[in-house]
């Protein structure tokens, strides 16, 4: 049972005096004054609209709070498994429009801000988006969190509270600029918490010692300790008022550490560089996506977070006063990738060490607690981690590792005998100089279950990085979950209108809950009404991201064009480059055509968006084209709107909102067997888009469901790459004849100096093309042209969008949600008590 502080005979004054928050817009606007003027010192003569969201953001998280702190309770009293979530990234966006949604109280505030003056729209705005990672693995983590909420898992997420989140893209005369993302100035959405604080120890060295039964201790001694700060951030579930909890890891010098021998010794600036030293570990997301760099500040910041939220999850555990063997059935801990690895580590030296558990005993929990999800197999995104460095930084982790290592050898030594070459691939450590420590084989070992992203990605693990080890365990290890999205998000706060109109035809709003109620708006397809509003809505869409480029990059694009958006982090294995080439040449295509021809072309507006890792050299050079070309295209008299090339800067959540309804094409064109899912996928056809991509990743789901009629595939298959590649460097290499002419296009200078973008063509003509943008480009252009000729026919075009819409039920993070929970974490969800306010009765 859980202790309470305050005794039985005071609880009911507790009760009396405990915080209701507004349920009306009469109380929304008293609540949302009073914090204006009273928690910001502002007034109706100072109040602009940053004030105003504050004051909107602050009545809200009230109201969020109380069923915070309910659903707390409630999950502590209940003697239910949890879920915690790690993950070194949570892209959040902003807080408070998913926070009004899920209150439920969004029209309410609308009309009482107007009465004080002020838009709902503009004051959403103000809000500074949580930009706690990269791109799809952090927004995932964060659409999780939303469906564990809102299916009422008794579920955490742990994460570290990045001072400076992912940085902010500027475009500087057609190159990419990083400037730092400071985004903590006022953040009303944590909560700190200065009284969970763990000590997390770094170097030092291992003795061992006796204990009081003659028993052999490993002691981890010296080094230093740098605090972990708790910062609380509440996750409201949709239509539930169960609330849950993301804790973020902040560091901090030791209390115990300043070192006030250096300061009393008259060396100020040395207790405060130590200080400084130590809030580095958590001051900076890593801006790579798909890369691992190895640096040691990244093992930090890795073990820092995992060591606190063990400790904390272990204390958690242990009020309950279990016999450890019930650990698993207590807990289950969800790795997002490697990154959280020495959790596993973490938690067998938590129990041999600390709690005097047998090895062996301890091991059994530990895999059956954890489970891992693999994200990628490209090789340059697998963790590896020096040995002499792991030693230095976590001299009892590694040996920790070594013998994990020996005894899982030992096992495979017994099963496969004398196959001297199956220990070394399979080994944790790679004997290289210096020696590695492969993360996503300890990761295996380590855990119970583990699961790619796609169906795709999960064969391909499978057959590949992991082969060895389905030989060793058997297959049942493996398994595949696909990935989804929130609907909540996606759909309805990022396509209001869209939404309301799917609920006026399924009569209410059941769909954002159970997605595949959306497979009734098929018997709408010959509804006039319904199509020509639903018309309407995109086409508002695509006016308001016209406004929204015109405001910000001065282009002018005509709303009617087709809209063809590629949004997602540059890499080359996305290929921004192919699609760009792809524009190179509609651009030559257009320039050679009659005034009679072009008058028979769509118009097109291609958009892209999207961060390179500021270290990634190539995928700046292809942000460079895209700029470049844009500069050339857009002033074509010849041209004229039949062609637009736009770059949205600093592609974020927030921007993706304004993105994602607005399309009418979006491309998913990674080289086939690279992209591990892709989840903008789901959420472009979510909102009545098409698609054009390969057949890569999820793209390959979307299309079983939607059907291959509904979506624009073209390019190689995965199959087939390998010996492709093979291929460019043992036979004769043929570049693609049309690529050839936008090369020579290029080369002549045709948009700016052509030195600038020489590597970037060499790659694909020189240098193996190794993600095949030759062998892929004429089915690329040739697939384009279909598209052209689909788009003329408004009402067949309409028809695949709703028809995609209404088939897209699959692919809600709900279902992910139930599926990890049914085949790996072996969780129920804690529906409130007493159903409608959820009150906890403690
Ligand atoms: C994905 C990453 C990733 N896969 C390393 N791997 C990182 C790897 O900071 N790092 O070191 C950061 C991120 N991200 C993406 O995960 C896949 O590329 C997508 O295909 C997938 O949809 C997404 C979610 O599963
Ligand atoms: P995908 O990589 O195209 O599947 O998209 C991943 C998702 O992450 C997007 O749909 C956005 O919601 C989100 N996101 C936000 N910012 C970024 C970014 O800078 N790069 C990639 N994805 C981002």
């Amino acid at each position: 049972s859980v202790e309470s502080s305050i005794p039985e005979g005071q609880r009911a004054a507790w009760r009396k005096h405990s915080a209701q928050g507004f349920t009306t817009k009469e109380q929304f606007e008293d609540e949302a004054v009073r914090h204006i003027e009273t928690t910001l010192a502002r007034s109706l003569f100072n109040c602009d609209e940053l004030a105003a969201y504050s004051g909107t953001a602050l009545a809200f998280r009230d109201r969020l709070v109380i069923e915070w702190n309910r659903t707390q309770q409630r999950q502590s009293f209940a003697d239910q498994k949890r879920v915690y979530y790690l993950s070194l990234e949570f892209l959040m966006g902003r807080a408070m429009d998913n926070a009004m949604l899920n209150v439920g109280m969004k029209d309410a505030a609308r009309a009482g801000l107007n009465e004080l003056g002020f838009n709902m729209e503009d004051v959403i705005s103000q809000e500074h988006d949580a930009a706690l990672g990269n791109g799809g693995l952090g927004r995932l983590a964060a659409c999780f969190l939303d469906s564990m909420a809102t299916m009422n898992f008794p579920a955490w997420g742990y994460g570290l509270r990045y001072r400076y989140g992912i940085f902010k893209q500027e475009i500087v005369d057609g190159f990419q600029v990083e400037v730092p993302d400071y985004w903590l100035d006022f953040n009303p959405w944590e909560f700190p918490r200065h009284d969970v604080t763990v000590d997390i120890q770094f170097y030092g060295y291992v003795s061992r010692k006796t204990d009081e039964n003659g028993k052999s201790v490993a002691v981890w001694e010296g080094g230093e300790i740098v605090d972990a700060v708790a910062f609380d951030v509440p996750i409201p579930g949709y239509g539930t008022p169960t609330t849950n909890n993301l804790r973020l890891w902040s560091s901090q010098a030791s209390k115990g550490e300043f070192d006030f021998q250096k300061f009393n010794s008259g060396n100020y600036e040395g207790s405060v560089a130590d200080q400084q030293r130590a809030e580095t570990i958590s001051a900076v997301l890593y801006p790579n996506e798909n890369f691992e760099t190895g640096k040691e500040l990244r093992l930090k910041q890795q073990y820092f977070w995992c060591a606190a939220s063990l400790f904390d999850i272990v204390r958690r555990f242990k009020k309950g006063k279990k016999a450890w063997s019930t650990f698993p059935e207590n807990v289950a801990i969800q790795l997002n990738d490697t990154h959280p690895t020495l959790a596993i580590v973490e938690l067998q030296r938590i129990l041999v060490d600390l709690e005097g558990l047998g090895w062996d005993e301890a091991w059994n929990i530990v895999i059956n607690t954890f489970g891992y999800t693999n994200h990628t197999v490209m090789p340059e995104a697998l963790e590896k981690w020096s040995v002499p460095l792991m030693q230095n930084l976590l001299p009892r982790h590694l040996q920790i590792v070594y013998e994990v290592n020996a005894r899982f050898l030992q096992m495979v030594e017994k099963k496969f005998p004398k196959d001297r070459d199956l220990l070394t691939r399979v080994s944790i450590i790679e004997e290289t100089q210096p020696k590695m420590v492969r993360m996503a084989h300890l990761a295996t070992i380590g855990s119970h279950k583990v699961n790619g992203v796609a169906e795709l990605h999960s064969d391909l693990i499978r057959t590949t990085i992991f082969k060895d080890f389905v030989t060793i365990y058997g297959p049942d290890k493996f398994t595949n979950v696909t990935n989804g999205i929130t609907p909540r998000r996606w759909l309805h706060q990022a396509n209001p209108r869209l939404s309301e109109l799917i609920a006026s035809k399924l009569g209410g709003y059941d769909f954002l809950t159970d997605l595949t109620k959306l497979n009734k708006l098929e018997t709408f397809l010959d509804d006039k009404a319904f199509k020509k509003e639903w018309q309407e809505i995109k086409y508002a869409n695509k006016v308001r991201l016209a406004q929204y480029i015109q405001k910000t990059t001065g282009v002018s694009v005509n709303p009617k064009a087709l809209f063809d958006i590629q949004v997602k982090r540059i890499h080359e294995y996305k290929r921004q480059q192919l699609n760009i080439l792809g524009v190179i040449h509609r651009y030559l295509t257009i320039k050679a055509m009659s005034p009679e021809e072009r008058k028979k072309l769509a118009p097109r507006v291609s958009i892209f968006g999207g961060k390179a890792a500021p270290g990634y050299w190539m995928a700046k050079t292809i942000i460079h084209l895209v700029c470049a070309v844009g500069e050339v295209v857009n002033k074509d008299k010849d041209v004229g709107d039949l062609l637009k090339v736009v770059y949205v800067e600093d592609y974020n959540v927030s921007k993706a909102e304004i993105l994602t309804p607005a399309s009418d094409i979006s491309e998913h064109i990674s080289t086939a067997g690279t992209e591990a899912s892709g989840t903008s996928n789901m959420k472009f056809v979510l909102n009545g888009g098409l698609v054009i991509g390969t057949c890569d990743g999820a793209n390959i789901e979307i299309t079983r469901e939607i059907g291959d009629s509904n979506i624009f595939l073209f390019g190689n298959l995965a199959e087939d790459v390998e010996d492709l590649r093979h291929a460019h460097h043992y036979g004769s290499f043929q570049l693609d004849p049309d690529l050839a002419k936008v090369f020579s296009a290029i080369k002549s200078g045709t948009f700016g100096d052509a030195g600038r973008f020489a590597a970037l063509c060499d790659s694909i003509t020189d240098h193996g093309d190794y993600y095949l943008v030759s062998d892929d480009f004429a089915s690329y252009i040739q697939t384009h042209g279909l598209i052209d000729e689909a788009f003329k026919d408004q009402d067949a075009w309409l028809e695949k969008c709703i028809t995609s819409v209404s088939r897209m039920g699959f692919f809600s993070s709900d279902r992910c949600i139930d599926q990890y929970a049914e085949e790996i974490w072996n969780a129920e969800p804690l529906p409130p008590d007493g159903g409608a306010n959820g009150k906890a009765n403690g």
